[in-house]
């Protein structure tokens, strides 16, 4: 049967749309960030022959739970910019290895590239996030502006960050009442801070990396980013007004009645 053309397929157009955006929001500089979406291999076998597997690349750590799992992934060293003009070489569509320890290229790095050197963090940050949501199919990270800044000069415990952004906006409390874990700096690109990430994730969808940027996860790329999105916001609001004077703030009376309205139940622990 005659493949549809893998261009139109409606994932690497949400890939080419979400790194547009991220570019032009300015939180993908360079070759900042990287996102990763599990795709459904039905799905992909529209488009692809799935016998056909273009290269093998090692991943330096096992996931035999995502054997034979389908991932399009943003490569290494590529910029978030470029993907829309030319997504077969910025992109790659990797199945995992029924072992657990190979990607088997299915599509893209056509330069002979590779996926995103933060593999690790996505991949088991998937594992974590199927495993308390077996809905959740994007994770993306990138280098939101307000956030990096705020975590220059807010203390970085994960339960007074969160307050404070719910704080930010009434949105806040409820888009992410499992509020936002913090790490402390870790070096990037290594297994430690994937599995340090990878626990945050199984119980909040988002986590910062402190002087770094922010992992977030959702069941569609627009969940992911808009929660990506409302944390950059709030972010900004704490970095227009940290250092004037406060003289309104939502208290968290408030935020409990909004919890309320909206029918979320805020992590425990932060609202007195
Ligand atoms: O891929 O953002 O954390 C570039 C990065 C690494
Ligand atoms: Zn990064």
């Amino acid at each position: 049967m005659k493949k549809k053309d893998i261009f139109h397929a409606p994932f690497v157009e949400a890939m080419k749309e979400m790194t547009s955006n991220m570019y032009r929001l300015g939180w993908d500089e360079r070759n900042g960030g990287n996102i990763s979406y599990l795709l459904d291999s039905e799905e992909v076998a529209e488009y692809l022959d799935l016998s056909q597997v273009k290269r093998i690349i090692p991943i330096s750590f096992q996931a035999p739970e995502l054997a034979g799992r389908i991932f399009i992934v943003t490569g290494t060293g590529k910029y978030f910019k470029n993907v829309e003009s030319d997504p077969e070489t910025n992109l790659g569509i990797i199945r995992i290895s029924a072992d657990g320890a190979n990607a088997e290229l299915l599509w893209g790095y056509r330069d002979g590239g590779r996926f995103t050197s933060e593999l690790p963090a996505h991949l088991m940050s998937h594992i974590a996030r199927l495993s308390v949501d077996p809905e959740n199919r994007v994770v993306m990270h990138c280098h939101p502006t307000n956030l990096l800044a705020m975590t220059y000069v807010h203390s970085l415990d994960t339960n007074e960050f969160t307050h404070t952004l719910w704080q930010m906006s009434t949105e806040c409390v409820v888009v992410f009442p499992d509020g936002v874990e913090v790490l402390p700096w870790m070096l990037c690109g290594t297994n430690e801070i994937g599995e340090a990430t990878a626990e945050k994730m199984k119980s909040a969808r988002s986590v910062v990396w402190a002087m770094h940027g922010l992992y977030g996860a959702g069941k569609t790329p627009d969940e992911a980013f808009g929660l990506v999105e409302t944390v950059e916001k709030a972010a900004t609001i704490y970095m227009l007004t940290a250092h004037l004077p406060r003289v309104n703030t939502i208290t968290d009376e408030q935020l409990q009645v909004l919890a309320d309205a909206f029918k979320v139940t805020p992590k425990a622990g932060i609202l007195k």
